[in-house]
């Protein structure tokens, strides 16, 4: 099994601030107020899709942000909500958090979802403030910002295939030939000395995992050679294919010793579906041992990993065998997804720090997020809503004094005592 792992950063969109704006009629000398709210600023949500299989992308885009919501206008316009950012992950994808690894979803089904952040809430417009006391409100909400995440994305990369030979037969080869891999070749044995692992793409939706491991000799078992360690790599593989060099004295005794390294290794590999692949037709020598060879093997391809002749053919039968293991498979795997546990949040705590108090809390910082400082009629609706919330009251439990800072996300407020 490998791990494919990948740190990104995601950031809802802000949302749209809130307008302030008033009815100009004819005739009518102080319209009402009409200011649009703001819209949602866009979450920045995984989902889950078959299309990808490994998480290569997000290596290579490490952070998403979502498009701001639209501000409210005039004349009660409200601004657009912005579209969802999608941020698509193989299925398999455990999404964990970037601070504690706590995991936070595991994405298994086509188009399953894990909200990733939160984008921010638009702004209200001033039309939202009109009270029977103030029936022209001079002020409206900014948009929130949006939610800033980080995550560790991980992949277990289970190879749906595994490649099994001698050394120099040319797997890494093969793999280069079917793959976008790039794995060392060379003409000499033990020119892989760790697992490769590549994804062939058949066709747009068809993609398949190949892992290409060390070469096995005979006696890896009692530890000679490099490949035993690695068989182990490829015991989750769903289909095997053997690949055989044509040059070598006999082929046929080829196979029964790797296929005799591997019932050593482990019972699993008795129930595996086995391909067999004669390699390196290209050489004219061969082709004319490969004749006489074919009839020796119940079922084999003929091809050059060199020249990829052969290749698609193969690639082709393997995928039909691959579909029908992984039809009679479909039972044993099902994963329980993580269960989630709710606790009770306090809506915000108070904490006494030296130069005053600290207090946390996402509506009260929301709600602070929000306010436009330069209005005075905004902070004016800040200091009834941080009111209406109990506060104050709790400030005054906790002996606060007149002038003392109390902290509260970003911004720093002076206390005043009712
Ligand atoms: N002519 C010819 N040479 C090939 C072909 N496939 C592989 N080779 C050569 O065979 C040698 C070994 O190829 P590799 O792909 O490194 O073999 P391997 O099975 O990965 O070997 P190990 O990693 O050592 O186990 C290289 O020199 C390749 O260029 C082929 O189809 N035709
Ligand atoms: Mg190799």
């Amino acid at each position: 099994m490998f791990i494919d792992r990948a740190r990104i950063k995601v950031e809802g969109g802000a949302g749209g601030s809130g307008c302030t704006s008033f009815r100009r009629e004819k005739y009518v000398p102080l319209g009402g107020p009409n200011g649009g709210d703001g819209g949602h600023g866009a979450d920045a949500v995984f989902v889950a899709s078959n299309r990808y299989t490994s998480l290569l992308d997000l290596h290579y885009h490490s952070t998403w942000k979502g498009r701001s919501g639209e501000n409210g206008q005039g004349k009660d316009m409200h601004g657009k909500n912005a579209p969802e950012l999608i941020i698509p992950v193989p299925l398999g994808t455990l999404v964990k958090d970037f601070e504690t690894e706590e995991i936070l979803a595991e994405l298994l089904e086509e188009g399953q979802r894990f909200v990733a952040a939160s984008g921010g809430r638009g702004g209200k417009g001033n039309a939202r403030f009109a009270t029977s006391t103030n029936q022209g409100p001079q002020f409206s909400e900014k948009g929130e910002p949006g939610e800033v995440r980080e995550f560790i994305v991980e992949l277990k990369l289970i190879a749906e295939l595994g490649l099994v030979g001698l050394p120099n037969a040319g797997k890494s080869t093969f793999l280069a030939a079917s793959t976008a891999a790039t794995p060392k070749i060379a003409n000499y044995p033990f020119t892989t000395l760790s697992p490769n692992l590549g994804v062939a793409k058949l066709s747009q939706y068809r993609l398949l995992t190949i892992a290409d491991i060390p070469g096995i000799i005979e006696g890896a078992a009692q530890g000679k050679g490099l490949g035993h360690d690695f068989l182990r790599h490829i015991e989750r593989t769903r289909v095997l294919l053997f690949i055989l060099d044509l040059g070598d004295d006999d082929p046929v005794k080829t196979l029964k010793i790797l296929e005799k390294e591997l019932a050593q290794h482990s019972d699993v590999f008795k129930k595996r579906p086995k391909i067999v692949a004669l390699n390196k037709i290209d050489v004219p020598e061969n082709a004319e041992k490969a004749k006489k060879l074919k009839r020796k093997f119940k079922d084999c391809f003929l091809i050059s990993a060199a020249s990829g002749e052969g290749v698609p053919a193969l690639m082709e039968h393997v995928w039909e065998v691959l579909e029908r293991v992984r039809r009679e498979d479909k039972g044993e795997e099902i994963a329980e997804a993580p269960g989630r546990e709710y606790t009770f949040e306090a809506p915000y705590t108070i904490e006494r720090i030296p130069q005053g108090y600290r207090i946390d809390g996402k509506t009260v910082e929301r709600a602070v997020n929000m306010t436009d400082f330069s209005n005075e009629e905004a902070v004016d609706h800040l200091q009834r809503k941080l009111k209406k919330m109990g506060i104050f009251k709790a400030l005054k439990r906790m002996r606060a004094k007149e002038g003392e800072s109390i902290l509260i996300g970003t911004a720093e407020l002076e206390y005043q005592p009712e």
